[in-house]
């Protein structure tokens, strides 16, 4: 059955109103280009100075901080893997990014949170299988976690949001 709590949507994640919403940050968590630049742009300056305190966050990895001049309350900055051809253990890195997302979620008690596609920008993830494994997290999240109110990924063209589209019916075939 289909779970309402899960939305794919069109959007820049900076806009959206939540609980928490993820950065595709690397492991300075100190900024960088595509959806790090525009959450750091977009929350001021309170954002990297709270990231300095952090030190660094390896890969498979998350930390949690404000969210400054965000609509968001929090930000949760994973570091995904660089893709390398899929055999030096990127799908398990993957993975555990929205594993700690959520882990985070529940030690804090956060109930709504926005994902953009971690790892399929500058870090070059084929977008189809990364688009299968988050949906397989969240998914499996939403099962074992009632307080999950919602679930947004937010991608950033129509193609990568067909692309997910695709990803979930084959997950979760609807009628
Ligand atoms: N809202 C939603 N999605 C976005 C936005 C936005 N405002 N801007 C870009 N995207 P990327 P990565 C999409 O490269 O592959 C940074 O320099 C984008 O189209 O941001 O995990 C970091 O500092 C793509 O689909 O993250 C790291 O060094 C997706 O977000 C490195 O890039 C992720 O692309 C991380 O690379």
């Amino acid at each position: 059955m289909s779970d309402e709590r899960l939305v794919l949507t069109r959007g820049d994640i900076t806009q959206v109103q939540a609980d928490a919403i993820v950065n595709a940050a690397n492991s300075t968590l100190l900024g960088g280009g595509g959806v790090d630049g525009a959450i750091h742009r977009a929350a001021g300056p309170g954002l990297l100075a709270e990231c300095r305190t952090l030190g660094r966050c390896p890969p498979g990895e998350a930390r949690i901080t404000g969210g400054h001049a965000l609509p968001a309350k929090h930000v949760i900055h994973a570091v995904g893997p660089v893709w390398q051809g899929g055999s030096s253990g990127e799908e398990t890195v993957l993975a555990r990014c929205y594993r700690r997302a959520f882990s985070l979620m529940e030690q804090h008690g956060l109930g709504t949170i926005a994902f953009p596609s971690i790892s399929t920008g500058a870090y070059g993830y084929p977008i189809e299988r990364a688009a299968r494994i988050a949906l397989r997290e969240i998914l499996a999240a939403l099962q074992r976690m009632p307080t999950l109110q919602r679930v947004t990924v937010v991608l950033f063209s129509d193609r990568d949001l067909d692309v997910y589209q695709r990803a979930r019916q084959a997950l979760e075939p609807t009628p």
